[in-house]
């Protein structure tokens, strides 16, 4: 194994909900990274996991009268949750920490016992705000219209006897960090951290919490449970085994080469954590990478909106490939993007069905035509290429270069573009040599031809190589189809023109990436977003109790009388309203309206015993009067509202009164 060694992470995710595209964007990112550097030749951990306690996870479990612990097992290990979701997108984790493992709780009570011996963690008051959603405190000058700065919920008051972390000790030394390093990138987010949070002054953070139950507790302390972004952010560190049996990889691997995470945890990721490390006297990881958000109708998605996409829908269809390789092509990684099916589906028709997929399927079937599926040998050697041939064989050469300087500089949506810039040379460089015209005298062009055919297919290995970070299993079939043995889908292979044997034998296969009917795509996503929200509405719900109180003479004044349906009919122009005759017993007809047409249909109701309230003062709907209302049963399921009127036994008289 290399000596040359990667370590690099994602967030650790909170699974109070389960996860969603934002979510996976992050993930794919920083697999196609890992990818990337174990394609070099460097031994990679790359960790993922989840980040399970705090009071949000222990509200949601109680309303969900389930312990938290059963809780977050559902989400992580439960069908469809988030190691599924990992499998399924073919995330290639090294490590997947929980930090409800026994080992990690043991080492952050160590790591916060030390700093409490070092005398970097005091007791005292805490009094401030708290917000329960980004379990994180704030001053009120940090507040938002005083909102949560983050996401813009309320924040409540919280006062309480609290441990506190001596942030404000560091605040010189994490600035000199931020601005005189690459520690925190892009550089644009280093200003936002100074001037937003260190030069306003860096306050003490309150690292415990005494009025929830479901985190680490502090040992030495009991009735106290560690903050939990001090129990999140040492997982780097404790999924090493620091502090632990559980693993022995601290040496080999920390520092952190760099730990990929969204904008709004750079604040925790580039302040609190270096400090806490400065603290333990503990190296500081490498970098720290805050991406942009994916965002729907230029606002982040979150669950409480109602806006999530579902990775699993587009995963199932349009494969995994697709999706990860639209996630990462599409959208700058510093920055925010919006996502939407149509680009996703461009992104897929254009790219790959159009660009990619053709140039395989096109120079297979080629070779196939042309030379019987295999080439002719010695077609390297052509003595004189033309200026397509130069042309296209030194912007092969030289891809490989252009790739490396953008994955390095965690621009992998600038590395994807240089391959497609060669695939979309590779494409016109079929145009401009026209095989098909040189196919029709063999004798006096076969060798160009077959020059031409190992250009293309050349090409497209060197392409292959470099897309198999972000689609591994496509280019493991486009490597099938075009004949490349293993060692020419190598890293040096990729900067090495002339690997592909020149009696290499490909063989045109199945479509790598069907083109997506548009519209049709869009309308079955659609409906698969309608069935996904439907099945996660409740099951039953029904209208909340009123508080206020009725006195018993004002109830009594209510007049319930049994009614008998003597005729029913719709009211003309209108979508909802019935017209009911009603005999009420007093022998005159009595007319009542009723906006129920979208539960019944008239003739259900004819001859049926209802129940009235029969004195309610007389009103207009659509020209006519109504004497009163007819009393239903309503409640909604699965978001759709119900409605049944309320029958009596048919032997009940009309008129008869209910009290
Ligand atoms: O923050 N676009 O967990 P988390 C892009 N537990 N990225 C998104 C996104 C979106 N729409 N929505 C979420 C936490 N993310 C902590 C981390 S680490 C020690 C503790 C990203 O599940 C988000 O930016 O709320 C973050 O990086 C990650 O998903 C996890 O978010």
């Amino acid at each position: 194994m290399s000596d040359k060694k990667f370590y690099i992470t994602t967030p650790i995710y909170y699974p109070s909900d389960k996860l969603h595209i934002g979510h996976a964007y992050c993930t794919v990112a920083t697999d196609s990274i890992a990818r990337y550097k174990r394609l070099q030749g460097y031994d990679v951990m790359f960790l993922t996991g989840t980040d399970e306690h705090g009071q949000k996870i222990e509200s949601k479990a109680s309303a969900a009268g389930v312990t938290p612990q059963q809780f977050v097992d559902n989400i992580v290990d439960g069908p469809r949750g988030v190691k599924d979701l990992w499998k399924l997108m073919n995330i290639s984790n090294d490590r997947f920490i929980r930090t409800t493992d026994d080992y990690h709780v043991e080492s952050i009570q160590k790591i916060f016992k030390k700093m409490y011996e070092n005398g970097d963690i005091y007791k005292g008051s805490y009094k401030g705000k708290y917000c329960k959603d980004c379990e994180a405190f704030w001053t009120e000058t940090q507040l938002v219209d005083g909102k949560c700065p983050d996401c813009g919920r309320e924040v409540m008051d919280a006062e309480e006897e609290a441990y506190f972390f001596r942030l404000s000790k560091y605040a010189d030394r994490v600035q000199d960090l931020l601005e005189n390093t690459d520690f925190l990138e892009p550089r644009s987010r280093v200003n936002e951290m100074v001037n937003n949070f260190i030069k306003p002054g860096l306050e003490d953070l309150c690292v415990s919490r005494t009025s929830f139950s479901w985190g680490v507790p502090v040992d030495f302390d009991p009735g106290h449970v560690v903050y939990v972004w001090v129990d999140a952010l040492f997982n780097y560190m404790t999924a090493l085994g620091f502090l632990n049996g559980k693993y022995d990889d601290v040496d080999k691997f920390w520092p952190a080469d760099v730990h990929i995470v969204g904008k709004e945890i750079v604040r925790f990721h580039s302040i609190i954590w270096p400090a806490m490390l400065m603290s333990m006297g503990l190296p500081l990881p490498k970098k720290v990478f805050g991406h942009g958000w994916l965002l729907l109708d230029g606002g982040k998605m979150s669950k409480s909106k109602g806006n999530v996409v579902d990775p699993y829908i587009l995963a199932e269809k349009f494969g995994v490939d697709a999706l990860r390789f639209f996630l990462m092509r599409t959208f700058p990684f510093g920055s925010d993007g919006n996502f939407s099916n149509e680009l996703l589906i461009q992104t897929i028709n254009v790219d790959l069905a159009n660009d990619l997929g053709n140039l395989v399927s096109r120079t297979t079937a080629m070779v196939g035509k042309y030379f019987g599926g295999k080439l002719p040998g010695a077609c390297r050697e052509w003595a004189a290429p033309e200026a397509c041939d130069t042309e296209l064989t030194e912007m092969a050469k030289g891809l490989r270069d252009r790739y490396q300087a953008a994955m390095d500089a965690y621009a992998p949506h600038k590395a994807l573009d240089e391959v497609f810039k060669l695939i979309a040379r590779a494409n016109k460089y079929i145009d401009e040599t026209m095989p098909w015209a040189l196919a029709k005298d063999m004798d006096a062009n076969g060798k160009r031809l077959a020059h031409v055919m190992y250009n293309l297919l050349e090409t497209t290995r060197i392409c292959g190589v470099l897309l198999t970070p972000f689609m591994p299993e496509s280019m493991d079939k486009l490597f099938a189809q075009i004949g490349a043995c293993p060692c020419c889908r190598s890293w040096d292979s990729a900067a090495r023109w002339g690997t592909l044997s020149d009696e290499a034998e490909p063989t045109k296969g199945e479509n790598l990436f069907p083109r997506v009917d548009t519209e049709k795509a869009l309308a079955e996503l659609e409906a698969a977003a309608e069935a996904a929200k439907k099945a996660a509405l409740p099951p039953l719900e029904i209208e909340p109790y009123t508080e206020e109180k009725v006195d018993f003479d004002t109830f009594c004044k209510s007049d319930f009388r049994a009614v008998k349906v003597k005729a029913c009919e719709a009211v003309k122009k209108s979508d909802k309203l019935l017209k009911f005759t009603l005999d009420d017993g007093t022998g005159t007809d009595r007319q009542i309206l009723s906006g129920i047409h979208k539960f019944y249909e008239p003739e259900q109701l004819v001859g049926k015993t209802l129940v009235a309230i029969v004195n309610l003062p007389p009103r207009k709907m659509m020209g006519q009067e109504s004497c009163g209302m007819l009393l239903s049963a309503v409640h909604t399921e699965k978001g759709e509202e119900k409605l049944n009127l309320i029958m009596v036994d048919d032997a009940i008289p009309a008129g008869a009164k209910l009290c």
